[in-house]
């Protein structure tokens, strides 16, 4: 541990799936739900506007019902304890980080608790349906969308999540597939730059092997393991 100062943390929808919240590719996942091309493009947006909104409002709307779980805990545990650089990464929508106590979480692929105005790119902090097309409090159109980041379109802070990787000591992906990129090669960029890399995952995923080590089992576990090993 003693070489490790700077860490990057990625997470993805298993870390919350013990909330009580779905992941996108799991038996029974969102995905299974809802076709991706029907839900989560701005195709699907244009298409079909009422449903996508639909879509995003119940999820929106569920993120009241349930709570942070030990992985979450034990995150916002060594973002205030690891006295060096560390900075958390989430392709997760929902806000479960934050309310773990997390005090700094890059939202790569935006948040279910924002909106964004189609006609002039404000974003807004919201927690009401978008369905009934309320207007944007800056420029007054009823063009509020999501403030998610659908396949297609580019997820947010990449350049500040690049430059973290290129001088990481530690990158550490938790509950992620590994099936979406840029995310997915986020374990090359930190390796190729001499990052050690480290997989928390209830299987092994489809990077698996580009990890030096991998470890299996319930993030609920293996995060407060993981976290008491670096600063227990
Ligand atoms: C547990 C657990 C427990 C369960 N404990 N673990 C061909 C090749 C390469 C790339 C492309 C390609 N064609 C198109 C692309 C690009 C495309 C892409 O990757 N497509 C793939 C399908 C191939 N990507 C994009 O379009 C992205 N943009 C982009 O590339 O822009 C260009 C650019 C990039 C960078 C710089 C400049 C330009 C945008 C991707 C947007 C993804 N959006 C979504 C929806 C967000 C809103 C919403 O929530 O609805 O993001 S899709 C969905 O997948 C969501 C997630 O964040 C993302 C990843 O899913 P995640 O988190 O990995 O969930 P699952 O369900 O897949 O996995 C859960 C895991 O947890 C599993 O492994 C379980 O085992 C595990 N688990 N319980 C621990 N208790």
């Amino acid at each position: 541990m003693a070489d490790i100062r700077s860490i990057v943390i990625l997470t993805g929808a298993g870390i919350s799936a013990e909330s009580g919240i779905d992941t996108f590719r799991d038996a029974g996942g969102l995905w299974e739900k809802h076709r991706v091309e029907d839900v989560a493009t701005p195709e699907a947006f244009a298409r079909n506007p009422a449903l996508v909104q639909g879509f995003y409002d119940a999820r929106r709307a569920a993120l009241a019902t349930v709570e942070p779980n030990a992985a979450h805990e034990a995150l916002a545990r060594l973002e205030r304890e690891w006295p060096h650089e560390l900075l958390l990464v989430t392709q997760n929508v929902d806000d479960l980080h934050e309310r773990a106590g997390a005090s700094s979480v890059l939202h790569m692929h935006g948040a279910l608790r924002s909106a964004l105005c189609g006609a002039c790119g404000q974003r807004f902090p919201w927690e009401e349906p978008l369905s009934d097309a309320p207007p944007c409090s800056a420029c007054g159109a009823p063009a509020l969308r999501p403030d998610v980041v659908w396949f297609g379109e580019v997820p947010y802070q990449m350049d500040r999540i690049f430059a973290a990787l290129a001088k990481a000591d530690l990158f550490v992906s938790i509950g992620t597939s590994g099936a979406v990129y840029p995310a997915a090669g986020f374990v090359n960029e930190a390796a190729a730059h001499g990052a050690r890399t480290l997989e928390l995952n209830l299987e092994r995923s489809e990077g698996s092997h580009w990890f030096d080590e991998s470890r299996q089992g319930r993030a609920g576990e293996l995060v407060p393991a993981w976290v008491e090993e670096m600063v227990g």
